[in-house]
């Protein structure tokens, strides 16, 4: 059976155990990252250098990369839905899973240690109303795609994309600063809502 190794408090550990779910493959899961199990021990090491959860261990098959691991399940399921085998319908998904990985994640990089962890070591107030322009900003160009495609991140189906942005946009929602309004990300987060793995690993009460 497939393993994950790392907390379920960690929003990268969220999306591989929110793309099981919606792929339907069985799994255990270890808390494993700070709080919990250490990783950084050599053997935790041999299996991620960076001593980072999550970490799938597929038999003698060992994956870190949190979207990395996302898309090796969606393909082991044979899921063509949450991640298209033809070249363009998949790197649509993919565009938005690197840049969810990319931009929007570093987004909040200063803002949520300040205002969700209240780490007195990020007490910047330039750097933190910098980091909400620019998480704003993303959460901005998000709305316009899906005012574009009107259902989904990638286009009319629910995808990988969505899975990996639905925790983001689920942190930006639960972390306290006025958010602008941007009606079409409201509608697509009530779209997630009707997802019982989104409940129950995304919008479950942890930012
Ligand atoms: N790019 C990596 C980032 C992984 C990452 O930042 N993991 C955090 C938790 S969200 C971590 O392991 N932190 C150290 C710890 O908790 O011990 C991925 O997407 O998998």
């Amino acid at each position: 059976m497939l393993k994950i190794l790392g907390k379920t408090s960690s929003i990268n550990v969220r999306k591989v155990l929110w793309t099981c779910e919606e792929a339907g493959l069985a799994y255990s899961q270890e808390d494993y990252g700070s709080g919990f199990a250490s990783t950084q021990t050599d053997a935790f090491r041999a299996m991620n250098p960076n001593a980072m959860v999550p970490v799938l261990l597929d038999d003698d098959f060992i994956l870190w990369e949190s979207n990395s691991i996302c898309r090796y399940l969606a393909r082991k399921a044979g899921r063509d839905d949450l991640l298209p085998g033809e070249p363009r319908a998949c790197a649509n998904v993919e565009h938005w899973m690197d840049w969810q990985a990319t931009d929007f994640n570093s987004a909040w990089r200063y803002v949520f240690p300040a205002l969700v962890r209240k780490n007195p070591d990020y007490n910047d107030q330039n750097a933190i109303a910098a980091g909400i322009r620019e998480w704003n900003h993303c959460v901005g160009i998000l709305d316009q795609q899906l005012q574009r495609t009107g259902a989904w991140a990638a286009g009319e189906t629910f995808t990988l994309a969505d899975i990996v942005l639905g925790l983001s946009v689920n942190r930006w929602k639960m972390t306290p600063f006025e958010h602008p309004d941007f009606p079409a990300v409201e509608a697509w987060f009530e779209r997630l809502n009707l997802r019982p793995a989104f409940l129950r690993y995304g919008n479950n009460g942890t930012p």
